[in-house]
């Protein structure tokens, strides 16, 4: 075998270093050590470039990629192990496309399966590993782009290329097969190396802009509805400003995946978009793609215009929009054109009558916001008048007393709805959701601290999803990483929202009548348990007296770099 500097190792090391990727996010395999190879020559001749990350379980290595670049907007590199890496990584792989991660998926096979008279990959690939078509196959319809690099002396700009086509909009991850072969084949290294530069931000033209403005300017009663225009901070705060320029109600949508406004401003009027439907006469899309459901119960005296960067994904077998006019591009840039020309025509501060209908629009938000944070105030108090631990009280109490910065993470189920409202997250980046499927949050979690190690990372995570998520070796990753991580359980001990489905088919049904819900049940472990072996501290809380004691000390603990489990036995809900 050739040996450093001159290997298909090095040329994947080399493309990431070009890209500018900070961290590589792996699962070992058999393919991977030419890569290994070059990164012992990175770090041997102190040269700069990637760090390696060996993260255990393929979910926690991709969604810890999805993490950091929710946080930094940067793009992700992400080694698995052939097909079966790529298996188990697929779902997190289908969460980077939902939630436009640009990424570049890597994974291996062998083209000689051990009949090259001078060389063995290893009996595995021709025993367990091909795949029938490449490894490809398998992703095919999850990634933007996927093949298998055709040659040593494609493979460098193959990587290039994967990254710049994830890069582009939308974003999202695309695959490249690298045979063992072809990385252990001579590479020639190249003389003519440059940065990657991302890809400019294309927006709207200025006439459509204009056309929006003005649209919105005359509108009587706009709204405005969102589910991820908080992406960026800069998306949060261009949607703040035109929020208030023109007193424009804000309505998060129920799948939103990152929090995009205030939800303790005034114009802030909640996650149901029902009662403000019908009587808006413009609802302006911003990144939402899913912003009423049944898909067909679009507004009926609303004109509806859409803005997104790419608004049909394509990945979705139904999407019903609705929209009448489409601004296209950069979302926080567009926001930002919308506010200048609103501004600039003197509409916001126009005429006095149009002023005072702003101002009453306004002054009517504030009071329907005032009711709603009442009506959620006594929502907590009742819980807490209650007997037994109630899942409000643990939204509440974790708002009383966790910092201003931390990040929430939901995969609860039965609980989402309340976690939104009551838990009590500020600012761009503090709450996040990962879509396609549950066993993902301890890993975007850790990306997320990764990323910000200053924040205060908070898992929220039902008895049902914990146990989906690849635990070990998450918490094995947090401890040796020392990125202590914040799991509170909402544990209502049992798959609860599968029981409230069989019963909403069959209401009077067999199960119904027996109590006999078999897709219910669930082990009965105490989770806190798991905090010990790691180092962590775990609390089983049974009672509301037991709670408030509890998540302070996991408060201090996470503060002092311990993991900390709070397994909350929800005796109501
Ligand atoms: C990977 C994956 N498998 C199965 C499901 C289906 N599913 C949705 S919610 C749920 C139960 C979750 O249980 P838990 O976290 O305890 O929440 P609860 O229903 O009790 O509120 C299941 C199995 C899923 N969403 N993702
Ligand atoms: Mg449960």
């Amino acid at each position: 075998m050739t040996s450093k500097g001159n290997h298909g190792g090095e040329a994947i090391v080399q493309a990431f270093r070009q890209l500018g990727i900070e961290y590589v996010f792996s699962s070992p395999g058999s393919e991977w050590a030419p890569v290994w190879e070059a990164f012992a020559s990175q770090e041997v001749e102190k040269r700069a470039g990637p760090a390696f990350l060996n993260c255990g379980h393929e979910t926690l290595a991709v969604d810890l990629a999805i993490g950091y670049s929710a946080i930094t907007g940067r793009m992700q590199a992400v080694m698995l192990h052939a097909g079966s890496g790529l298996l188990q990584g697929s779902m997190g792989i289908n969460a980077a496309r939902m939630t436009a991660t640009p990424m570049v998926v890597l994974s291996g096979e062998s083209l000689t399966y051990g009949d090259r008279a001078d060389f063995d990959p290893g009996a595995q690939w021709y025993g367990l590993l091909g795949v029938v078509g490449g490894p490809q196959r398998l992703v095919e319809p999850l990634v933007k782009w996927g093949n298998q690099a055709t040659s040593p002396e494609t493979l460098y700009d193959m990587v290039i290329r994967a990254g710049e086509i994830a890069l582009r909009t939308p974003a999202g991850p695309t695959y490249l097969n690298v045979p063992l072969e072809t990385m252990l084949a001579p590479w020639a290294p190249r003389s003519n190396l440059r940065a990657v530069p991302y890809p400019p931000k294309p927006r709207p033209a200025d006439a459509d802009i204009d056309r929006v403005a003005r649209m919105l300017a005359e509108s009587a009663s706009p709204l405005i509805v969102t589910d991820s225009a908080g992406r960026e901070p800069e998306g949060y705060a261009a949607l703040m400003e035109l929020a208030e320029l023109l007193a424009i109600p804000v309505i998060e949508s129920p799948v939103a995946t990152v929090s995009s406004f205030p939800k303790e401003h005034p114009l802030h009027q909640g996650f149901d978009i029902d009662p403000v439907l019908e009587t808006a006469d413009l609802v302006l899309l911003v990144r939402s793609r899913i912003p009423w459901y049944p898909p067909g119960a679009s507004p009926k005296h609303a004109r509806v215009v859409v803005l997104d960067e790419q608004p049909f994904k394509t990945w979705m077998v139904y999407q019903n929009l609705h929209g009448d006019d489409y601004l296209e591009g950069d979302v926080p840039s567009t926001l930002r054109l919308l506010s200048a020309v609103i501004r600039g025509s003197g509409t916001a501060d126009a005429g006095a009558a149009a002023r005072s209908k702003i101002e009453a629009r306004r002054a009517q938000l504030a009071a329907s916001h005032r009711k709603m944070q009442d009506a959620n105030r006594a929502a907590v108090a009742k819980a807490r008048l209650a007997s037994g631990l109630s899942a409000l009280d643990v939204c509440a109490t974790l708002a009383e007393v966790l910092p201003e910065n931390a990040t929430y993470l939901d995969e609860t189920t039965m609980h989402r709805s309340l976690n939104v409202r009551h838990v009590g997250y500020r600012g761009p980046h503090s709450f996040f959701r990962v879509p396609s499927g549950l066993g993902q949050c301890l890993g975007f979690g850790l990306g997320i601290k990764l990323a910000s190690p200053e924040r205060t990372v908070v898992c929220l995570v039902g008895d049902g999803s914990l146990l989906y998520n690849p635990v070990l070796p998450a918490l094995g990753f947090a401890r040796e990483h020392k990125l202590p991580l914040l799991v509170i359980v909402f544990n209502n001990h049992g798959y609860r929202c599968m029981s409230a489905n069989h019963r909403s088919f069959y209401p009077q049904g067999v199960a119904a009548k027996h109590d006999l819900f078999v897709g219910e049940t669930l082990t009965g472990l105490d989770y806190a348990e798991l905090a010990k072996p790691f180092g962590g501290v775990g609390f089983r809380v049974r009672s509301a007296k037991e709670l408030r004691p509890a998540l302070e000390q996991a408060r201090d603990a996470v503060r002092d770099g311990r993991i900390a489990i709070v397994n909350a036995e929800l005796q109501n809900g």
